[in-house]
């Protein structure tokens, strides 16, 4: 333990000296995590201690991806002791920075699903509230990218095997999951299955500490791994052979489901998930089964974990041996579910035979709760169609979406524009059917890591100003208003934006060998790449400027730098095909002599969240593009907005909300609206061939796309074709691309009026405060968790 600068020093350097090692960065990196590891210990202990002593409400997160990013420097900004060891380390000749990049990032997620869950875990530790992370200690996480020849590649990260290990192995709280097997009814009386020949699982927890800002407050992050059972457990035949089935179900996030077999390793995931983490909740309870949503709250975060709902319901009525209508009352006033897309692709589906067949008992009880559900529908005298979309089981498949609403308290979207729809169209039925269920909770980010420890000197900056009490309660950035029209502050703004862009130039240089113009406007798309996020539109929009360079020498625009950065999923081709297209058209501007004064074109590798720590803040331009209807939510939207860039965008998920504090003059807004997307939508009456035979320079581009001399082969943009031309690009590119490109304009002019565009950038960072995830997670607590405060210092 340490508890000043100097102390500090002294334990560093007694620990560098008892390595038997040369003090190489890993080696220092290694020891100080074990310090902080040492440090949060203590009080890990005690949050726990308390919160059995207590017996206060615990809410438990299930899902099946947490982006948490590094922990070192985050533990040590929580714990306020980043500026002093920052400052003992540099006394001691090493950096600090430098240090944390020797951290093993955890790919434990691909987008803003599993940051929002990371961010939720930090913004619950950090307002004292017991809530805990249930996930899967995935070993290979997701994919880390390369790109080879302009291809996105593939590799599995290793980041457990590389690790200080911030995690414990519970060897103590390990459990066992069954698959497959068949149900015998045994005994008389009410049916209690007895599972026969099922293929156990051995589910090992290993618990992570999620260190709580301004307080002692340290909650876990239970990520389970999957393992073979003991002898007794084990199936006759190749032990190998089963061990290595049993091991990849912690192996990868998101295998390909694109074959029946990646389809069933999914399944087995979201079940070991939900099977292990409810077994531990009850198992470990100190209060009757009958109180239990008195003491627990559960939150599905998406559908993955939506069989929580049937696998509580069987250890109530199997295990815990009580009646249906005890078992249903209890699960229903347990867990609620978030919804986070409306793409019906996304809306998962799973085969009934594959649920029978995988996990009997669970199967059985979704007809059950499928049989009574269809009953009370039946009669309240609906319409045959609504009945179909009020199934949860139809056609052979088992909608889980409507499984977690049936199955939940309270089902939220997570913006104001993504819920209405939700209510209004896509689960419109349901809604109608369970009128005070739906509700709206915005998403937030943390600001403790999207700016004040991403960005340090931006923070220094408010502080300067308005004092730090943002740091605990960011609607009091608000005071920053006062200083828009500052032009000392307006001044040192564009400073320390400027420090901020120089600082990714450098280490764009140091890891991807790429030079870039400081002083050139950075625009930035990155998210993970999806057709409804339109890169594509933005990359064709490049590619008009570019072929504008060319024909006018008139036009000599401000320099710019796009940077894309983003993951495509392994086996989603157009999204491959668009990240080619993008370094296709980035060397083609890149190295031709005149745009590349220009334009510059930049696809930064390995998108993560160290990596976006650093793209943030340097940002001048935020790309939020998405076909409007489709994004629910975005959270890159509200970082940007927090570090001052300016949102160029459509009126789409918390897009719009950002817009309602800082007013239309502060953001770029164009493009279709979700209205007329979804009348478009409706009626099919937009055709994408009258753009591309009608307007010159679409009809320029999209040849140039079409005939292959963009893609190196023709053959390289097949779904990209596709999309665009064979399904009347369902994403309305063409329809928006001129509109986009006319928005852009504007931006480039506002740009050259230096103090109004500073102007805009703080009234950006002044009505961010509202999308901290302190926000949201104080209004799941009041309206839907129902949890308290427990302590603090
Ligand atoms: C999904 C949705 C986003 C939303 C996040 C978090 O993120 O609109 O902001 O969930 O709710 F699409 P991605 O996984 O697509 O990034």
């Amino acid at each position: 333990m340490f508890y000043s600068k100097e102390e500090f020093k002294e334990n560093f350097v007694k620990l560098l000296e008892q390595q038997q090692q040369p003090a190489s960065s890993k080696t220092a990196y290694s020891i100080l995590a074990g310090m902080v590891r040492e440090f949060v210990q203590r009080d890990w202990d005690e949050t726990t201690y308390l919160y059995q002593e207590e017996q206060r409400k615990q809410l438990y997160y299930f899902s099946i991806e947490f982006l948490i990013g590094r922990m070192l420097g985050q533990n040590l900004v929580n714990l306020s002791l980043y500026e002093m060891v920052n400052e003992g380390l540099d006394e001691l000749g090493y950096s600090l920075a430098e240090l944390e990049e020797q951290e093993p990032e955890p790919g434990l997620g691909n987008g803003g699903l599993g940051r929002l869950a990371a961010c939720f875990m930090d913004s619950l530790a950090s307002l004292q509230m017991p809530g805990h992370g249930c996930g899967i200690r995935y070993k290979g996480g997701l994919f880390s990218q390369g790109l080879n020849d302009g291809f996105q590649t593939e590799q599995p990260t290793d980041w457990i095997n590389d690790s200080i290990g911030w995690d414990t192995r519970r060897e103590d709280l390990a459990l066992y999951i069954p698959f497959f097997g068949k149900l015998h009814a045994s005994g008389k009386g009410p049916f209690k299955p007895e599972h026969r020949d099922a293929k156990w699982v051995k589910a090992v927890p290993y618990d992570m500490p999620i260190v709580g800002a301004y307080g002692n407050t340290v909650n876990t992050l239970r990520l389970w791994q999957a393992e073979l059972p003991e002898q007794q457990l084990l199936p006759a035949g190749d032990i190998d052979a089963y061990q290595q089935q049993v091991e990849t179900i912690s192996d990868r996030l998101y295998p390909d489901d694109s074959t029946e077999e990646g389809k069933l390793l999914r399944l087995k995931q979201q079940y070991f998930l939900c099977s292990a983490s409810l077994q531990t909740i009850v198992k470990n309870r100190d209060f009757p089964i009958t109180v239990l949503p008195k003491h627990v709250a559960i939150q599905i975060n998406d559908t993955h974990p939506a069989l929580a709902i049937p696998e509580l319901m069987r250890i109530l009525l199997d295990e815990e041996g009580l009646s249906w209508e005890e078992a249903w009352g209890i699960t229903t006033h347990t867990i609620s579910y978030t919804n986070h897309t409306i793409l019906e692709e996304a809306m998962e589906k799973w085969s009934s035979q594959m649920l029978e067949q995988l996990l009997p008992r669970v199967y059985m009880i979704i007809q059950e709760i499928d049989r009574r559900f269809k009953e009370k529908c039946h009669q309240e005298k609906l319409e045959p169609e609504a009945l179909k979309k009020l199934a949860i089981i139809d056609d052979g498949t088992v909608k889980m979406a409507t499984l977690a609403v049936v199955g939940s308290y309270r089902v939220n979207g997570v913006a104001k524009l993504h819920t209405d729809i939700l209510k209004m169209r896509e689960m419109k039925e349901l809604n109608e059917h369970f009128p005070h269920k739906f509700h709206n909770k915005t998403n937030g980010i943390t600001h403790r890591r999207w700016l004040v420890k991403a960005n340090p000197e931006l923070s220094d900056l408010i502080s300067s100003a308005i004092g730090d009490e943002w740091k605990r309660d960011t609607m009091k950035l608000h005071k920053l208003n006062e200083f828009t029209q500052d032009p000392v502050f307006l001044g040192d703004f564009k400073a320390v934006k400027q420090q901020k862009k120089n600082q990714l130039a450098d280490y764009l240089v140091k890891h991807q060998a790429v030079t870039i113009d400081p002083e050139s406007i950075y625009d930035m798309h990155i998210k993970r790449f999806h057709g409804y996020k339109r890169q594509l539109m933005n990359i064709l929009h490049i590619q008009m400027l570019y072929n504008r360079i060319k024909e006018d020498a008139s036009y000599r625009p401000h320099p710019r730098t796009f940077f894309f950065a983003g993951k495509a999923a392994k086996s989603y081709q157009f999204a491959k095909q668009v990240i080619k297209l993008i370094n296709t058209i980035a060397e083609q501007i890149n190295t031709d002599p005149v745009a590349r004064h220009h334009l510059h074109v930049v696809f930064v590798e390995d998108y993560s969240v160290s990596r976006a720590e650093k793209m943030f803040p340097a940002a001048d331009i935020s790309e939020q593009i998405s076909t409007a209807s489709k994004e629910a939510s975005g959270t890159g939207n509200m970082k940007f907005m927090m570090n001052g860039a300016v949102t160029l965008g459509t009126f789409d998920g918390a897009t719009v909300e950002i817009v309602e504090q800082i007013g239309d003059d502060n953001a770029f807004i164009f493009g279709l609206s979700a209205q007329q997307v979804m009348q478009f939508e409706k009626e099919k009456t937009y055709h994408a061939r009258e753009f591309i035979e009608k307007d010159r320079e679409i009809g320029r581009v999209v040849s140039e796309l079409l005939s292959g001399s963009l893609s190196k082969g023709a053959e390289n943009i097949d779904f990209i074709r596709r999309q665009l031309i064979g399904e009347n690009d369902p994403f309305f590119v063409l329809k928006d691309l001129q509109h986009y490109a006319r928005t852009h304009n504007r931006v480039l002019a506002e740009y050259e009026d230096s103090l109004a565009w500073q102007e805009m950038s703080v009234v950006n960072i002044a009505q961010s405060g509202i999308f901290s995830s302190d926000r949201t997670i104080r209004q799941y607590s009041d309206e839907v968790w129902g949890l308290e405060k427990v302590h603090s210092k």
